[in-house]
């Protein structure tokens, strides 16, 4: 459906260029003839008079040589900056003037920024490539921001449990596996076994509560203050045996020092592949939990008070191109959203199942969501708490 008042707006916005060109006058008087043709407007698309970008995206979550190839072919001066979490990225968009031209939240998150006006809306006419996108994904980050108005998907994941296969069977000693792997990380029995070879948390109270709400059996999202006493609970009895907390521990896995995680599940394969890269024979698996993992949908996004608007939009279409987003599931083994970048992806990442999940695997996904204004004071307390070892 949506799809097709979109394609009924843009074949309304030809009619009309087409109708203003027939009114012109017909016989209008002559102008006298140019003697040298003017040069042609040189092709390409609208850059600001600045030739600067400011992005602001989670770490390892960009290819090689995205960057470069974007300056060198627009002659744009990228200025590119990390964030965690959700929360820090919150923090900036909300005390304004962040500088920041394209920042990418996560789907679910970004509902009470576009609420709150702290984007702009895109300019589709500007994004050529925007027909590569996938119409079913499209509607899913719709149900947060209507009509795909300000956001623009970069690439999606789950938040789950991962495993260094040898270490955890090792510190089990002989104790089978859970049949959801959550309890790993979440059930005292477990993680007092698994605190030797050491267990790793995301740091973000948006990453870790909807988990543990979803693994206490109640809605990943809630609305009930109850429910968070109930999570907050649980989380407090593994509490001592979390040795470190971080958004970036690709190489806190892959070198040792945490044998199982909750993290996200590229980052999880990019450590697997680093540890055989270097020969190491240690398995790095992420997990598909009964219990479910968290789906995230990443999305770029221009603050209200960007200063680049122009550039940005370029960046966006540059990053639209099929190649650029088949570099991220390649490189990065997460895929992007971008139809027409399937067929230029590997064979071997599209036959990793979790990165490209069977459907089963789907069904069991928690979906992408976020908490509301009204309970973002209880998710931040109910993690400080938890974090503090209150
Ligand atoms: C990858 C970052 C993933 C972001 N390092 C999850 N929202």
């Amino acid at each position: 459906m949506k799809k097709h008042v979109l394609v009924l707006a843009m074949s309304a916005a030809l009619l009309l260029a087409a109708c203003g060109k027939k009114e012109e006058p017909v016989a209008a008087p002559a102008a006298p003839a140019p003697v040298a043709a003017a040069p042609a407007a040189p092709a390409g698309p609208v850059l600001d008079d600045e030739k600067v970008l400011n992005v602001y995206n989670w770490p390892d979550y960009i290819t090689e040589t995205l960057i470069a190839d974007f300056e060198k072919e627009y002659g744009v001066k990228v200025n590119y900056d990390t964030f965690e979490n959700n929360e820090a990225l919150h923090a900036k968009l909300v005390a304004g003037n962040s500088g920041y031209d394209i920042v990418i939240p996560t789907a679910g998150f970004a509902k009470k920024q576009i609420d709150g006006g702290l984007y702009q809306p895109i300019d589709k006419s500007k994004l050529k490539n925007y027909a590569n996108l996938d119409g079913d994904f499209m509607a899913k980050i719709a149900g947060v921001d209507p009509e795909n108005k300000h956001l623009v998907p970069w690439a999606w994941g789950f938040t789950t449990v991962g495993i260094n296969k040898q270490k955890v069977e090792k510190a089990l000693g002989g104790m089978p596996m859970p049949e959801n792997a959550w309890d790993l990380v979440f059930k005292p029995e477990y993680s007092s076994k698994l605190r030797s070879c050491g267990i790793a948390y995301l740091d973000s109270p948006s990453e870790i509560l909807p988990v543990a709400l979803h693994y206490v059996g109640k809605p990943a999202y809630s609305e009930n203050k109850e429910d968070f006493k109930l999570a907050g609970d649980m989380l407090k009895k593994v509490r001592k045996d979390v040795r470190l907390f971080s958004s970036t521990m690709i190489d806190d896995i892959a070198g040792g020092k945490a044998c199982a995680f909750i993290g996200w599940s590229g980052d999880i394969n990019i450590a697997a592949g680093r540890v055989k890269e270097t020969g190491g024979k240690d398995e790095i698996v992420p997990l598909l939990p009964t219990g479910g993992g968290l789906v995230f949908i990443d999305t770029m996004a221009i603050p209200k008070d960007a200063k680049h608007v122009n550039n940005a939009h370029v960046f966006m279409d540059f990053y639209l191109r099929a190649a650029n987003a088949a570099a991220m599931a390649n490189e990065l083994n997460y895929p992007t959203g971008n139809k027409a970048a399937l067929a230029d992806i590997k064979d071997e990442i599209k036959s990793n199942k979790t990165t490209f999940l069977s459907p089963e695997d789907t069904a069991r996904l928690i979906p992408t969501g976020g908490f509301s204004n009204d309970v973002s004071s209880v998710v931040n307390e109910t993690y400080n708490a938890f974090k503090r070892g209150k």
